[in-house]
């Protein structure tokens, strides 16, 4: 069912506190932590606790909890002093589109330039 922990899921595990996840931010409904391989200066995961395949689930089933994830990762991008020059905000859906984790998740991504379009 929607929102239920799946046992093979990674990020249920993190979410979870049974596979450790390097935290910067915890909500009641969110949980952010450090991408384990950056891909800029601040990588910065906010997943929701509860499982979701991807942000387009997690809005359609809970949407109050997408605005959390979102507001979340503002918060991120500000307290990693990333929010003034710019940062960027990824929600890979489909295998298609580079996602590999099918938890939903927020990439947070500051500290250098960016450029248009994304590879
Ligand atoms: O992004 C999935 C992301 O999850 C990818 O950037 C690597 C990251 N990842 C995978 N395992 C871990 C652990 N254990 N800690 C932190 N980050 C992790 P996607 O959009 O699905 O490609």
């Amino acid at each position: 069912m929607a929102g239920e922990a799946q046992g093979d899921c990674l990020f249920c595990k993190m979410a979870a506190g049974r596979i450790p996840a390097d935290v910067v931010r915890e909500s009641e409904t969110t949980l952010a932590f450090r991408d384990i391989n950056p891909q800029a200066p601040t990588h910065v995961l906010v997943i929701p606790k509860a499982h979701y395949p991807d942000a387009a689930a997690l809005a359609a089933a809970a949407p109050q909890v997408m605005a959390d994830v979102l507001r979340e990762a503002g918060e991120v991008a500000a307290a990693e002093g990333v929010a003034e020059s710019g940062y960027r905000i990824v929600l890979n859906t489909g295998a298609g589109a580079g996602q590999t984790v099918f938890h939903a998740h927020a990439h947070v991504l500051g500290g250098r330039g960016f450029t248009w379009p994304p590879g």
